[in-house]
């Protein structure tokens, strides 16, 4: 018995059926013409055997983010954060060279010694504890895919594509230890409701969140994409709160406390809410989603066969189903999702699409397993009582559609408002 293999005929029964095939107009035909060998050869040497590279073809790379790269906000670095090519993306995983980076007060990297490095756990806890790396790795471990999203991941109208409106998420498979076990082991104390993470740098990193959800699917990883964690990403050890605001996900971890009330911190702009139960659900990533192909900046080359492919994501836990509209909203089909959705974690999603060479305007809509619809820029405008300035923004994360206009000519726009 064999891997099951997709099947063409169901894939065409999901609505792609053209006539005379998928290729039409997408592949020449072959007239017995061989493909061509190639012309050079590259040699491999040392470093290549050690640790490979991508193809020089290959030239996608990452972009200061705000577009145009604001500088800090202070002196310890460069860019505020760095985003990510989803445009370009396929499946669902962010290689880690090209996943987001978010310094929320300067991009100056800690350069810290695993062997010297240590996590402390105290605060209203039995045993307060003090673990290296080695006594970590030891322990029960959990490999889960899960996506970080940066609260100021928030499309504009000005955006050109995927990478300005979008860039700021990424999704890795994360290895570590769930920060449960490590509260189970420490004994938290009757009376806590907080728990504050802190990292190591000068600016620290910290902030506070509900021992609810401490308790709940946390991981103190030291693994990223089936290495180390990147320096960039806090290496040698950092925080995953999956489904809450990028911020949560403290890097370069270093202290654990336990609390029983909410700590202010650096990293607090002063849009988290200190009540516990706003906090809870305040915290958290709505659905969202965004078409990667095609979108914003690409260009169709003519008429006929796409794939509409995309990445949908949810705070609040699985996708559980993704909408596609190719005539702005008016009418919407459901999308094929990649394989099991997983909790808080990218998804990609897939739609047969025949475009007929006039204007359309494509979108995408998110439905989380909890029942949360992703919610279109007119509506969330509506809900703050600015409908006639939909662009204007909202409080909190913005989760909304994303519109992308393919004009006749097969060029791709950002249709926001
Ligand atoms: N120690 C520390 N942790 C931090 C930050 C930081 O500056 N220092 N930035 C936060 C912000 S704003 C975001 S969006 C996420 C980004 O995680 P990433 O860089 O791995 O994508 O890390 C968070 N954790
Ligand atoms: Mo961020």
């Amino acid at each position: 018995m064999g891997a099951k293999r997709p099947d063409r005929r169901e894939f065409l029964r999901g609505g792609a059926a053209l006539a005379g095939g998928l290729t039409v107009g997408a592949a020449e035909p072959a007239l017995g013409q061989a493909p061509p060998e190639p012309e050079r050869y590259v040699r491999g040497d040392p470093d290549l055997i050690a640790y490979g590279e991508r193809s020089r073809f290959v030239t996608s790379v990452r972009i200061p983010h705000p577009p145009g790269g604001r500088e800090s906000p202070d002196a310890f670095g460069l860019v505020f954060h760095v985003a990510a090519p989803l445009q370009d993306s396929v499946g669902t995983i962010t290689p880690s060279s090209l996943h987001f980076v978010g310094t929320t007060r300067g991009s100056l990297m800690p350069e810290i010694d695993p062997a010297e490095h240590r996590l402390m756990i105290h605060g209203m806890v039995e045993r307060p504890l003090v673990f290296t790396m080695q006594d970590l790795k030891r322990l029960p471990s959990v490999t889960r895919l899960h996506f970080i999203e940066c609260a100021g991941n928030r499309a504009r109208s000005t955006h050109k594509d995927v990478q300005e409106s979008h860039g700021m998420t990424s999704c890795a498979e994360w290895t570590g230890v769930l920060l449960s076990t490590l509260l189970e082991e420490a004994g938290v104390k009757d009376g806590a409701a907080w728990v504050v993470a802190e990292g190591t740098e000068n600016v620290k990193g910290a902030s506070s969140f509900p021992l609810a959800k401490a308790m709940d699917y946390c991981i103190v990883a030291y693994g990223m994409n089936g290495e180390a964690v990147r320096p960039q990403n806090g290496f040698p050890l950092r925080l995953l709160i999956p489904g809450f605001e990028g911020i949560f996900n403290t890097k370069y971890l270093r202290r654990i406390k336990v609390t029983d009330e909410y700590y202010l911190n650096y990293n607090d702009y002063g849009h988290l809410s200190r009540d516990d139960t706003r906090a809870a659900l305040g915290y958290q990533v709505g659905p969202k989603s965004v078409i990667t192909h095609p979108s914003g900046g690409q260009r169709l080359p003519g008429h006929g066969f796409y794939e509409i492919s995309g990445l949908a994501w949810s705070g609040g836990g699985a996708v559980s189903r993704v909408d596609v509209s190719t005539d702005a909203g008016r009418s919407w089909q459901e999308a094929e999702i990649q394989g099991t959705a997983q909790r808080m974690a990218h998804t990609r999603f897939r739609l047969p699409w025949s475009w007929d060479g006039q204007e359309a305007v494509l979108m995408s809509r998110c439905t989380d397993e909890v029942g949360q619809v992703q919610p279109t820029q007119a509506q969330v405008a509506e809900h703050f009582g600015r409908p006639d300035n939909p662009s204007a923004g909202v409080p909190g994360l913005d989760n909304t559609i994303q519109p992308w206009r393919v004009a006749g000519d097969g060029s791709v726009h950002n249709a926001r408002a």
